[in-house]
């Protein structure tokens, strides 16, 4: 039996059926594959996902530090995607407003007799106090359920306050995951944000502005990229959107190039952008080191500019000069381990990069709710079948904006670069930098996490805070790649030694595996059922 058939081998006919699709053994890199993903979980298994609601509030806009971001909707809701997401923030002008949770608090009367008069309320209270750049709204499921016109409410209140307010009708049940969320998130954010301050597109030529798409500063991974980006000579106008805010958005159409970090969260709107404004995009990767050295030379080989280029070898070798040892000895250290990685539809990929620095391969890695263009390269685009949780969320279309449009990048000049493998307007996925008779699993369950590790038996296991202790009883060091654990940044030069410096640590401390834990020698519970006893 192979590990596929062993991980599914316990499964009825109908879960088989169902989760036969999502695993896939990758023996050789480069050969297609094909995975089932983005659809929906079997109800009853331990799955990883978060919903609609927290891939708009939590992920895409919770981070813009000078909006307030309502949660229209019962406590719970605001309450657990209060600060649960280290996307840390600054607070240049004096508004930093990501550490509140601002709620409708929705009661069962307002359940009964609707919420809209309430929301209008707390928008009145939050601009009162707080004076933010802009309201957002986001609904949860009850919301959607009673039917609050959230956008009626924003439009009277925008009118009233004199301030942007935008209503995103994100209710959890929207689509399969928190993916379905970015996607609302990012056509608001287009619509009605990204260029409204419709200042001119600087003429001169030469001018090194970027925006950085797909980075949400978890442990401050965006601020490394900022000083490494600025220190080679560009102007940083906006980050999508950790440590961002609503004012940078406003003027993202005067960059020259989008840089995609996480390209599942925030790929609708480089492509927007990239249409409406014809501003190129290029997939990068911050998260590594010879990821980030590569990024940097593909960066400025875009803008072909000698003085750019020069810099940036220079800060290449200046930060390479600071992590030389350091990087000796974890590499001494981990070369020969291997690994898993489970995070949510990007850091599974980009995190390979950065164990392989170390000389540690992953040999088991999925994603909780990526599509297939994440695995498998953007090219398959036009063959993924929208189903009927998809076309429940809008597609927008945007059009050209003749005013603001970017000059156009010369034809034969971007031939050349995706000829050198630049990912210029294209991500080619996970699997292609697996193989090897490695394993990917689409929306892993717990079951099939004990699975695999009782299988591939890895030195460490990545993922996240819902199976980081089921990991650690089977005896497993695990870490988390979505919040860090309290550490970072993980990302460019320096972030690169305090992942290996924590890797090496966990590692290093196998105590749970030194643990002989009660229920193996004795009955912990006990009951009884009738006239029976149980122990
Ligand atoms: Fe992108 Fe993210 Fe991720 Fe994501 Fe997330 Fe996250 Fe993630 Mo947690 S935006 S897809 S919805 S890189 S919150 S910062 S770590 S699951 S892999």
């Amino acid at each position: 039996m192979d590990a596929r058939e062993a991980v599914l081998d316990k499964y009825s006919g109908r879960v088989f059926k169902n989760r036969k699709d999502h695993i896939v053994e990758l023996d050789e890199a480069g050969v297609p594959k094909e995975i089932a993903s983005n659809s929906r979980s079997v109800p009853g298994l331990m799955i990883n996902r978060g919903c609609c609601y927290a891939g708009c509030k939590g992920v895409v806009l919770g981070p813009l530090r000078d909006t307030v971001v309502i949660t229209h909707g019962p406590i719970g809701c605001g309450y657990y995607t209060w600060g649960t997401r280290r996307n840390k923030a600054d607070a240049p002008d004096g508004r930093n407003f990501i550490q509140y949770s601002f709620s409708t608090d929705m009661q069962e009367t307002d359940i009964v007799f609707g919420g809209m008069k309430k929301l209008h309320q707390a928008i009145k209270e939050a601009v009162e106090i707080f004076q933010p750049k802009a309201v957002m709204i986001c609904s949860t499921c009850p919301i959607g359920l009673i039917g609050d016109d959230i956008n009626a409410v924003a439009a009277t209140a925008e009118k009233e306050f004199g301030i942007t307010c935008i209503a995103y009708s994100c209710e959890g049940y929207k689509g399969v995951s928190q993916s379905a969320g970015h996607h609302i998130a990012n056509n608001g954010l287009m619509k009605r944000v990204i260029g409204s301050a419709k200042d001119e597109i600087p003429k001169e030529k030469k001018t090194f502005r970027l925006n950085i798409l797909g980075e949400y500063n978890i442990g401050g991974d965006g601020w490394e990229q900022e000083r490494i980006l600025k220190k080679i000579g560009y102007e940083v106008v906006a980050v999508l959107t950790g440590d961002g805010s609503y004012e940078a958005l406003t003027h993202a159409h005067t960059a020259n190039l989008n840089l995609v970090q996480c390209h599942r969260s925030i790929n609708y709107i480089a492509e927007m952008m990239k249409t409406k404004y014809n501003i190129d995009w290029i997939k990068v990767n911050f998260i590594g080191i010879d990821e980030t050295i590569r990024t940097l030379r593909e960066i400025a080989d875009y803008f072909d500019d000698e003085t750019i280029k020069k810099r940036t070898e220079e800060v290449i070798a200046e930060e390479l000069e600071e992590i030389a040892e350091e990087r000796e000895f974890y590499r001494n250290k981990l070369t020969g381990k291997t690994a898993g990685i489970f995070v949510g539809g990007s850091r599974s990929h980009h995190y390979q990069h950065l164990l392989m620095d170390f000389g540690v391969k992953t040999v088991i890695a999925g994603y909780e709710f990526a599509h297939r263009d994440d695995y498998e390269g953007r090219e398959v685009i036009p063959d993924i079948k929208l189903d009927a949780d998809s076309k429940n969320i809008e597609q927008i279309t945007v059009e050209p904006d003749q005013q603001l449009f970017h000059v156009a990048l010369d034809k034969a000049r971007f031939d050349e670069l995706r000829k050198k493998n630049v990912e210029l307007e294209y991500y080619k996925g996970m699997f292609k930098d697996m193989g090897d008779g490695t394993i990917t699993i689409d929306d892993f369950n717990h079951y099939e996490t004990e699975k695999v590790l009782e299988i591939f038996k890895p030195d460490i296991f990545y993922s996240g805070i819902k199976d980081k202790y089921m990991i650690m009883k089977k005896g497993v060091p695990s870490n988390q790649l979505h919040s860090y654990d309290y550490s970072g940044p993980y990302a460019c030069f320096k972030g690169s030694i305090t992942f290996a410096r924590n890797t090496y640590l966990s590692i290093s401390t196998p105590a749970w595996n030194m643990m002989t834990p009660p229920w193996r020698t004795k009955s912990t519970l006990e009951g009884t059922l009738g006239d029976e006893n149980y122990a």
